[in-house]
């Protein structure tokens, strides 16, 4: 005879009760994705205004969807509670951040790494040991406070890290993976190796060009427009302020 309990349908109060907790187990993980946001683009801004290059070409966020979150949930045959997922499943929230060059990516994760409320949980360093099919990028998983109205939690988020070249052969060969649905032909594969030795080979001598060109110069002067002074504001500010303070007393 079939267990009752399996087949039980749930009252409407357990189901608004599920949808509920569901929806603030989701919403941990969107304000774990913004809290790491802001970091970045401060990173980002610091950069643009007081230096003379940005590591951080831009940043894409995302969210796992409820669908694909239970299909893993399912696929990885795991205790269905909030606590079991949490624990196993780690990319929930994602942070894909492209940087420029190479130094770039170990210099921004350094920089996040770095700060007191981020803790680094595990790093997988995929640029100095590609995957057998080339794929390159450096994967940490971190932990961020979410501050709440009535509790700190401590949020998981995966963060990529890759150059403009790693982020475009690897979309491509996400693109084919599903194009091929996982079984790629021998000679689709090799030449996505080989084009992932190119992609390397090419960010080598960007990194090469960009030394050249930069060498170790951090400093930049501040553009006209940005809210950094430039040496004409500062003398006009210079100018204002001693005419406020008037002649010097005898
Ligand atoms: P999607 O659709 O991008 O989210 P796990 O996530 O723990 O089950 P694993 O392999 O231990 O799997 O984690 P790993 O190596 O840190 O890789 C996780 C993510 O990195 C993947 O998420 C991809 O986004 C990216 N990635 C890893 N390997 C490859 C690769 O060979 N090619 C490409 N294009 N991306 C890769 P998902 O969930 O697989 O995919």
């Amino acid at each position: 005879m079939e267990d009752a309990s399996s087949t039980a349908m749930p009252s409407l109060d357990d189901l608004v009760q599920l949808r509920a907790e569901f929806s603030r187990f989701m919403l941990q993980y969107q304000f774990g994705i913004e809290e790491v946001k802001t970091k970045i683009e401060i990173l980002r801004l610091e950069f643009i205004h007081l230096h003379a290059h940005n590591p951080i070409e831009h940043v894409a966020a995302r969210l796992k969807s409820s669908e694909s979150l239970i299909a893993k949930v399912s696929r990885k045959g795991l205790d269905p509670s909030f606590e079991a997922i949490s624990a196993s499943i780690t990319d929930i929230a994602g942070l894909r951040i492209v940087c420029s060059f190479v130094s770039d990516v170990y210099r921004v994760a350094e920089m996040l790494s770095r700060q007191s409320d981020i803790t680094v949980l595990e790093t997988k360093d995929y640029i100095s040991a590609p995957k057998p099919n080339g794929y390159r990028s450096l994967h940490l998983l971190v932990q961020v406070p979410v501050f709440l109205s009535d509790e700190t939690l401590a949020v998981t988020v995966e963060l990529q890290l890759r150059t403009v070249a790693m982020d475009f052969w690897a979309s491509l060969e996400h693109k084919i993976h599903y194009k091929y649905d996982h079984h790629l032909p021998t000679e689709v594969r090799k030449d996505l190796e080989a084009s992932a030795r190119t992609a390397a080979e090419l960010d080598t001598i960007m990194e090469h060009l960009h030394q050249q060109v930069h060498g170790d110069g951090e400093s930049a002067p501040p553009r006209r427009g940005s809210a950094i002074p430039t040496d004409a504001v500062l003398a006009q500010f210079l100018r204002i302020r001693a005419a406020r303070s008037g002649p010097p007393s005898p």
